[in-house]
């Protein structure tokens, strides 16, 4: 087990995600307190879980316990926040959940998308413990080809869904879905030019601020704008 790391200046970004995460959290539990509607309940109890992960996961990272260092076989040692990638392997199939139940997507189309998922985020990880940089870059590939896989299908199964679905629950899926799109699709650029990659664009620093503006948009930005419908997640998969 190699020596405990200490955070350095990028920790100022993990105590902000932290909190943050802690507030979508305690925003989550409050307005879905007195939920009594199955189908509304199953949404809070999505983004409950999400926050919750998130901000243990955030907090391990802001205390050092979620850090460990990589040296590659040039001698360059890299800090690795291995607790996103826990984060990540739990959270991201219960975002896409929230999507596809919106949509009510089938069972199997569920499964394809969560395995992808997770065969994503694993091989991301193992790109970012890889020792020689062009091995990295080879996971970084594989990991983006299944997110690219992913939205492929995810886009086809909305819009297939599309068509048994209210106006008002269509157009939520489509603003949902966009907004996945373009914050999912930053996270391996964001990899690729940070610490992971090795190429040295952006600084541990510059990067885990980023990664956390995309975490609570992606999870408290998107679960509290997908809460605001009530209405619209009541009716999911027809009846009231
Ligand atoms: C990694 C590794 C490099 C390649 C790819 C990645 C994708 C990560 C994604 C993460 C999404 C996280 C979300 C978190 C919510 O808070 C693992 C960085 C493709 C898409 C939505």
């Amino acid at each position: 087990m190699a020596a405990p790391v200490t955070p350095g200046s990028e920790q100022i970004w993990l105590w902000i995600g932290t909190i943050g995460m802690a507030l979508g959290l305690l925003y989550f539990l409050g307005r879905g307190w007195g939920v009594k509607d199955t189908k509304l309940k199953q949404f809070y109890a999505i983004n409950i879980f999400v926050t919750t992960i998130a901000f243990s996961m955030y907090f391990a990272m802001a205390t050092g316990f979620g850090l460990t260092e990589v040296e590659l076989v040039d001698g360059t040692v890299l800090d690795i926040y291995w607790a996103r990638y826990a984060d990540w392997l739990f959270t991201t199939p219960l975002l896409l959940l929230d999507l596809a139940l919106l949509a009510n997507a089938d069972r199997e189309t569920i499964y394809t998308l969560i395995g992808l998922d997770v065969f994503m985020i694993a091989t991301g990880l193992i790109g970012a413990f890889a020792q020689e940089a062009i091995w990295r870059i080879v996971w970084w590939g594989i990991s983006t080809g299944a997110l690219l896989v992913l939205l492929y299908v995810l886009v086809g199964t909305l819009s297939a869904a599309a068509a048994n679905q209210s106006d008002a629950a269509r157009s939520l899926t489509n603003t949902l879905k966009n907004l996945l799109i373009v914050l999912w699709l930053a996270y391996p650029v964001v990899w690729i030019l940070g610490t992971e990659g090795t190429l040295g664009f952006i600084p541990l620093y510059t990067e885990t601020a980023a990664f956390m503006v995309l975490d609570l948009t992606a999870k408290v930005g998107y679960g509290a704008y997908l809460l605001q419908n009530h209405d619209i997640l009541k009716s999911v998969g027809g009846g009231a």
